[in-house]
């Protein structure tokens, strides 16, 4: 198994469609202990049959807007584990003004801000916190989104978000790198969760997904999970500061073969 021995704790894990579930039940399958970190009580509901399923019972609560809440989280953690493997940042927002309409006309100082602060800086946060408890040999990973290096309509102010949080996987990986420490990014194609359901013409976005990719269709959250599973174990020791996509292809393709064949 790929992360046997490996503790490792998971931000993100909203509901059963979170990429952060699809996680958590590929590391678990592959033998990693877990933890789980989540913004609010309400979601522990959610949460519970997740963690009951990957035999966990470290749940904790964490909101990344909050240093307090951080520091918190973290003396919890390792109320249970004196130092752990790896760490998860399945974490994303901008509030949702900011993401339907034409770009410069929505994106506000203060949505600007909060995109930043949730999407980006709070992966810097938790590396900060997790720094002293951290293995050698551990891994952190993140979740950005093609929105990063092209435009597309409505991601808007998420999308400089995600080329932050990109370009913090590399300046983390740069400093971490000397405790034998490595910090990567899965680039996910879309997927139904929470946090796209709210998204105008979603539905759109993923028949165009599937036209457009080269395997014709979009990822799931396991697929993802798979690729994470892989990042945080040993098999990846000489993987740091990459931005791995699990998209089907979508990234690498500008035209599909059917749009031109007879
Ligand atoms: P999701 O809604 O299931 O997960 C988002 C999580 O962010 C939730 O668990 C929520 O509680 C958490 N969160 C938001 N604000 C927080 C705060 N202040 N403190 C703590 N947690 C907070 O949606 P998802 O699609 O699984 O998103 C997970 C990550 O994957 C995000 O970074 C997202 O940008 C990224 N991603 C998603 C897609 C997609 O199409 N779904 C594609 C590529 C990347
Ligand atoms: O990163 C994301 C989700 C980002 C997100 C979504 C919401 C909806 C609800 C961040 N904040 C909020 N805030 C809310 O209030 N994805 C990659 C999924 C996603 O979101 C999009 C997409 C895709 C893909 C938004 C517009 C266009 C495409």
């Amino acid at each position: 198994m790929l992360l046997e021995n490996k503790k490792i704790i998971i931000f993100g894990l909203a509901n059963k469609y979170s990429i952060a579930a699809g996680i958590a039940r590929s590391m678990s399958k592959q033998g990693a202990k877990l933890a789980f970190a989540y913004q609010n009580e309400r979601l522990l509901k959610n949460l519970r049959p997740i963690a009951d399923e990957c035999n966990s019972d470290i749940l904790i609560e964490c909101d990344v807007s909050s240093d307090e809440s951080i520091e918190n989280a973290f003396n919890n953690l390792t109320k249970e584990w004196n130092t752990f493997d790896g760490l998860v940042h399945s974490i994303g927002y901008a509030p949702a003004d900011q993401l339907e309409g034409n770009f410069v006309d929505v994106t506000n100082r203060e949505g600007f801000k909060i995109a930043h602060d949730i999407s980006s800086y709070s992966f810097t946060a938790l590396a900060k916190a997790a720094k002293p408890f951290l293995n050698e040999n551990s891994a952190l990973l993140t979740l950005t989104y093609l929105g990063a290096m092209q435009t597309m309509p409505n991601y808007n102010v998420m999308g400089l978000a995600k080329a932050s949080l990109e370009a913090n996987t590399r300046f983390l990986a740069a400093s971490l790198g000397d405790k034998n420490i490595r910090v990567n990014a899965i680039s996910a194609g879309p997927i139904k969760t929470l946090a796209a359901s709210g998204v105008k013409n979603f539905r759109k976005m993923l028949t165009q997904h599937s036209k457009r990719a080269p395997l014709g269709r979009t990822v799931t959250a396991e697929e993802v999970g798979n690729a994470a599973a892989f990042l945080c174990s040993d098999y990846a020791s000489g993987i740091t500061g990459e931005i791995t996509y699990v998209d089907a292809g979508f990234n690498i393709s500008a035209m599909p073969l059917h749009e031109i064949e007879e």
